[in-house]
């Protein structure tokens, strides 16, 4: 369908960056699979590249397609390419994929943060409810601590698994619904520092470009 094919559009157009000798983050979610996949074709064609991964499902597609793969340990990402829940002037809700904590730590470490999407992500200030990774012997207090800055968290359920979806790093996540966001950066702070928030799905500042896929064939790039 057409939301598709601009996601696969703003994918490609960004993986375009990515260029012999680099070293890629890879992130997570339906619209950076398409980079993922064009990164395996790249690949087969004779790009040098390697990539770190940012989930289960990141690292095992970008095995799948071929694309060599290395760590923090020994590499920092040139650029990572990554999806987005939502995005307003360069701001970012993430974490449907519940996959925002390793993300945030490879897409904050490299240089260049290239965020793909299409059309839908677009607002013009985060109202999306905030992904919170917790840990799940303090999903309680955390709901206080997230009722107290104004929001109202949900348990993420898991579809064919009993109870909550479990993490990459074995821990839940609550759904925050905050309304329109007045100042992500004063959120993001609220919620770092909330004892047993593993991380938070604000990702403030962190994107230097994002590639939307248009309805109209188009992709436009937003620095
Ligand atoms: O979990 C994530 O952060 C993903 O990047 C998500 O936000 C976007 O996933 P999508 O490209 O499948 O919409």
């Amino acid at each position: 369908d057409g939301s598709e094919a601009a996601k696969r559009r703003a994918a490609e157009a960004a993986t375009k960056e990515v260029v012999d000798g680099m070293v890629v983050g890879l992130g997570t979610g339906s619209t950076t699979a398409y980079a993922i996949r064009e990164l395996g074709r790249a690949v087969d064609a004779g790009l040098d590249v390697r990539g770190i991964p940012t989930s289960y499902q990141s690292r095992s597609l970008a095995r799948e397609v071929g694309i060599p793969l290395t760590t923090l340990d020994d590499a920092t990402p040139d650029v990572a390419i990554d999806g987005a829940d939502q995005f307003a002037a360069g701001d970012l809700v993430k974490g449907g994929g519940a996959a925002h904590a390793r993300e945030k730590v490879v897409d904050a470490s490299a240089d260049r943060l290239l965020v793909v999407a299409d059309e839908s992500k677009r607002a013009a200030r985060l109202d999306h409810p905030v992904p919170v990774e917790v840990l799940p012997d303090a999903a309680p207090t955390v709901e206080a601590a997230v009722r107290d800055l104004g929001g109202d968290p949900t348990l993420r359920v898991a579809t064919r698994k009993d109870g909550p979806v479990v993490t990459d790093n074995g821990n839940v996540v609550l759904d925050c619904a905050f309304g329109a966001v007045d100042s992500p950066t004063d959120l993001a702070g609220g919620l770092s520092a909330v004892p047993g928030c593993v991380e938070h799905g604000l990702f403030v500042g962190l994107a230097d470009a994002v590639y939307v896929g248009g309805a109209d064939e188009e992709v436009t790039v937003e620095r």
